[in-house]
């Protein structure tokens, strides 16, 4: 099947095999026309939708407008014409972390419009929102079965290593590697306190694969393992262990932790998957990314 990957160089569109890659170059979704046109001539029968503007936690408290406003733009266009050009099957991408705040038990795909979303990211969250809606609405009107994934903090090689605007593994693991070159402390951003789940960027490339050729798309589903809850303080630990770095870890509690909890319920992707899906343990998939990074470090994204 000819697929389309958006957003192609990302950390999550980087990690499918196979398919046509396309980085925002050879595909602005911002340009409605230039994509169209782009996307009319390649004629793929699915598109895999990563491209997003993404960020982490203090990257979304600083700028709510500009992540409503790209990502509402580019993920209409590309549904838009999806459906404009015939194309059978599109996967887009949600995150645990639009699901409503203070939930206080573990997300399942139904809870998605429950209530707001923690404040720390509205604007990014309600634009995935509206993804949902508008897959929704363009199912049931032009009967299609495009479909969402909701996957949980994702993490791997070819990541925004910015440590300003990145996400938390990769910033810790750029700041642990400065850390060590220049022989200084090692501070992070918050108490420790908070709890997040993670997947490996390769996992989620073959879950979205296993999830294209077998699922009905009924619905979004939520992709994450369970198994790999752990605090942020821990989390600290194991990449500092995993770095090899020696010096001193020191918490600064006046930053904010987001929110302090996202748990979430993966028995709909376990019962499409027959349970047979062995997710990259975090520790190993941790070992594989500061390698790649400390490898990479003068083409990383930092
Ligand atoms: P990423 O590494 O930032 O990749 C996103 C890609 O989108 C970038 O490589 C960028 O391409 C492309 N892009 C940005 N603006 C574009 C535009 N106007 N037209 C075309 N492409 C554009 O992000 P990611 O982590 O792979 O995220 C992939 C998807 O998963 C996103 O929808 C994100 O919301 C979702 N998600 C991510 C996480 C996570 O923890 N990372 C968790 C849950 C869901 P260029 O580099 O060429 O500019
Ligand atoms: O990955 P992250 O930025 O996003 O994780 P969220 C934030 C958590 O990691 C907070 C702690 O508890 C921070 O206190 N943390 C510690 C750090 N050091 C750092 C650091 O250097 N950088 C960062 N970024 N965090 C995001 C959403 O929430 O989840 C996004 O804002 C996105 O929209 C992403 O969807 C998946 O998990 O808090």
């Amino acid at each position: 099947m000819n697929l389309v990957v958006t957003g192609g160089n990302g950390l999550v569109g980087s990690a499918f095999e196979d398919y046509i890659k396309l980085s925002s170059k050879e595909l602005d979704l911002l340009n409605y026309d230039s994509s169209f046109s782009s996307l009319e001539k390649i004629a793929p029968e699915g598109i895999i939708h990563c491209a997003a503007k993404v960020g982490g936690l203090y990257h979304n408290i600083e700028k709510p407008a500009t992540f409503f406003d790209k990502n509402i733009q580019l993920n209409y266009n590309v549904i838009n014409i999806a459906k404009k050009i015939g194309v059978q099957k599109f996967v887009g991408f949600l995150s645990t972390c639009i699901f409503p705040d203070n939930l206080g038990r573990a997300f399942t795909e139904d809870d998605l419009h429950l209530g707001p979303p923690h404040n720390s990211n509205y604007g990014y969250a309600y634009s995935k929102r509206m993804l949902d809606i508008q897959v929704r609405a363009y199912n049931e009107q032009y009967n299609l079965n495009y479909f969402n994934v909701i996957p949980t903090n994702i993490y791997g090689k070819n990541d925004n290593f910015n440590l300003e605007n990145g996400h938390v593994i990769p910033a810790l693991i750029h700041k642990t590697f400065l850390a060590m070159q220049n022989k200084e402390d090692l501070v992070i951003m918050g108490s420790g306190k908070a709890v997040r789940e993670f997947i490996f960027s390769e996992d989620v490339a073959k879950l979205c694969k296993k999830l294209i050729e077998s699922y009905d798309g009924k619905g979004p589903v939520i992709l994450s393992d369970s198994k790999s809850q752990i605090s942020i303080a821990d989390l600290v630990s194991l990449i500092v262990e995993l770095s090899g770095f020696k010096g001193k870890v020191i918490f600064d509690s006046s930053k904010s932790d987001g929110q302090l909890i996202k748990s979430t319920d993966n028995s709909k992707l376990l019962d499409i998957t027959n349970n047979n899906f062995s997710f990259t343990p975090l520790e190993k998939g941790l070992k594989i990314t500061i390698d790649w990074f400390f490898k990479n470090y003068d083409r990383a994204r930092i």
